[in-house]
């Protein structure tokens, strides 16, 4: 019988297009800067690369829209992973092969790479005191969708004992993934925060309808899921934001030793039933607020 190698990275495990580049993310390692910003909508990323002092690459394959450039002497690669834990699968593994594995003979490089990746996204607010138009940094993203667990090691970055107090205090259906808790970087988080920002446990679902419990046609299950989350509080930490990225981003990176933390600029308010009146100058000044911690 036929059995696969992974350790020797057969040609269909570590993809590779005729060029060199890796699969869906199109690009080599000369393209990625060891600041990596991630963004969901592809057309984000020019929002970001628009402040570069200079662009040195730019690559489309698919909703993976990558620019690399520098600002203020710092090389950055800002990509976008569309919506989603299953594209962070994709494009976290793929930018930590591409900085950490070589492409040609699929060995480890002898000298490992930590790559710093910083979210910057959208979100909906599940406290009522968090206003629409403000950013939110996260503390721990909770996740709801399952995807650490297809991972041996998870277990050695997850936070058990707040994941066992949420699991307890949410009652939580067995049906549903067993939601997992991963710590964001603490350098980031201190690079990053000012009386600008807030601080709060992120969490991520699987979707943005029935897991974030937005009721249009269907009936979500559990139909109060905005609630009991909103509800839960350990060690001083409150659940204060619901997205669809960085439970994965948290969990991924310190598993591969990197550095991650996100920002996401409150475009709702689900505790209020409120829409930002212009999501995109706020999001703009998220952006511009990050690059300059993130250079000077
Ligand atoms: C849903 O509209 C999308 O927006 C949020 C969610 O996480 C999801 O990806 O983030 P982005 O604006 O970064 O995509």
């Amino acid at each position: 019988m036929f059995e696969i190698d992974f350790m020797s990275k057969a040609a269909s495990e570590l993809i590779l297009n005729p060029d060199g580049s890796i699969y869906h993310c199109n690009i080599r390692p000369e393209h990625l800067a060891d600041l990596v910003i991630t963004v969901g909508d592809p057309d984000r990323v020019e929002k970001v690369s628009q402040y570069f002092d200079s662009i040195e690459f730019q690559t489309r394959k698919r909703e993976i829209v990558t620019h690399t450039g520098s600002l203020n002497g710092k090389r950055i690669t800002v990509i976008s992973t569309g919506m989603g834990t299953d594209n962070i699968d994709i494009v976290l593994s793929e930018l930590d092969a591409v900085a950490n594995i070589n492409l040609e003979t699929g060995e480890l490089n002898p000298i490992q790479k930590e790559l710093q990746f910083v979210r910057l996204g959208t979100s909906g607010a599940l406290q009522k005191e968090i206003p629409v138009d403000s950013f939110v940094l996260s503390s721990h993203g909770l996740g709801m969708d399952g995807l650490l667990h297809f991972y041996e090691d998870s277990l050695m970055v997850r936070d058990l004992d707040m994941e066992e107090a949420f699991y307890d205090h949410s009652e939580w259906d067995d049906s549903k993934p067993v939601p997992y808790v991963v710590k964001g970087s603490t350098d980031l988080l201190e690079l990053l925060s000012s009386d600008q920002t807030s601080l709060g446990i992120t969490a991520t679902a699987c979707g943005f309808y029935g897991p974030q419990g937005r009721k249009l046609r269907l009936v979500p299950s559990p139909e109060n899921i905005n609630d009991v989350l909103a509800n839960f509080e350990f060690n001083g930490h409150k659940i204060t934001n619901f997205e669809m990225e960085t439970s994965a981003i948290y969990g991924l990176s310190k598993m591969l030793g990197h550095e991650a933390l996100s920002l996401n600029c409150i475009v709702a308010n689900r505790a209020l039933g409120e829409f930002s009146k212009d999501s995109y100058k706020s999001i703009d000044k998220m952006i511009q607020y990050a690059l300059e911690k993130l250079t000077n």
